[in-house]
């Protein structure tokens, strides 16, 4: 069956399926993707025009290979993106999530997301899939490497790491053909398998394994919201498509949910 679609431009009629769902549910587990801090200021990855992989080759930035290949140029793409993030804030959607883990017995909250807009924001625990960009670890070691070393070392290239004579400071982020954490991935999927319901919010779900979360949900029997202004690849596995922005649509949903309890 297609999702419903809910848009925000009248006030939304909430189907009563919907409303019974947001109030029966004790465990939601939320997935949140770069669309989420769109409207913070953060371009998304895959939005034709805006999005960062309009202009870049993802292979270059966002892969071993293209670290070990130009590790200046990933560096400063990096440190741009760090610049970015501290001069923007979270957003009401953030803000929305934050709130909503005061409303319900559980909630896990699993992001793709590097930018920490989560938790700035005031959320507990965040499973953050694919690292923190405002750390730092070697190259080759991964281990940590702290923040002072990188200031006494320079911003322009990628600092020497102090673990390894050959190594480089690079952010903690997970890249293409790298693995993810075991067990944030494990606590992530259990989540999924565990929830009544998720929530989907500004992902395209072409990244693996993170779009296989709201798979293992539906075939667990959650039913599924996705908060995105098009329509993704997990579109079509959702009950609610609600299209349009995130901060429109989870202060609305939250605000919705409150008035179920
Ligand atoms: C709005 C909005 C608004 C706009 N409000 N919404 C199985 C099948 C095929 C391939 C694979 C597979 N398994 C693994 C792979 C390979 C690969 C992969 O998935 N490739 C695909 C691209 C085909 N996966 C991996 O390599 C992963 N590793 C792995 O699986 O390792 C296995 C292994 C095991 C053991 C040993 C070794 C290896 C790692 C994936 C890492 C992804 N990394 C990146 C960069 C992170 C660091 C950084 O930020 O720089 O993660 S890539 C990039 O994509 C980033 C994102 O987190 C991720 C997802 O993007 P997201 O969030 O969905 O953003 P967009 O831009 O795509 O979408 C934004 C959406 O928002 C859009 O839909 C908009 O419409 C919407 N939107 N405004 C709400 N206001």
């Amino acid at each position: 069956m297609p999702p419903c679609t809910l848009t925000l431009e009248e006030t939304p009629e909430w189907p009563d399926a919907l409303i019974r769902a947001l109030g029966l549910a004790r465990h939601i587990a939320v997935l949140t993707g770069a669309g989420v801090s769109a409207e913070s200021g953060i371009p998304t990855f895959r939005d034709a025009h805006t999005g960062m992989w309009a202009r870049h080759d993802p292979m270059k930035l966002a892969s071993p290979e293209g670290f070990e290949n130009d590790p200046e140029t990933v560096w400063q793409w990096y440190q741009w993106r760090r610049r970015l993030i501290a001069e923007n804030r979270p957003n009401a959607g953030h803000r929305a999530l934050a709130r909503l883990q005061q409303l319900v017995p559980e909630l896990t909250l699993v992001t793709q997301n590097v930018d920490g807009f989560h938790q700035l924001a005031g959320s507990g625990p965040v499973l953050e899939l694919h690292g923190n960009i405002h750390r730092n670890i070697c190259s080759i070691t991964g281990r940590t490497i702290e923040a002072d070393w990188i200031e006494r070392h320079g911003h322009h290239r990628p600092p020497p790491s102090p673990h390894h004579p050959r190594g480089q400071a690079r952010p903690d982020v997970v890249w293409f053909g790298e693995a993810l954490d075991a067990s944030i991935l494990d606590a992530a999927f259990r989540a999924a398998a565990d929830c009544d319901l998720m929530l989907i919010v500004g992902t395209a779900g072409a990244v693996q394994p993170a779009a296989s979360l709201p798979v293992i949900a539906r075939e667990h029997g959650a039913r599924l919201i996705e908060i995105n202004p098009e329509r993704s690849e997990l579109t079509t596995l959702a009950d609610w498509h609600l299209a349009g922005p995130g901060t429109g649509w989870l202060p609305a949903l939250v605000d919705k949910l409150a008035a179920t309890r």
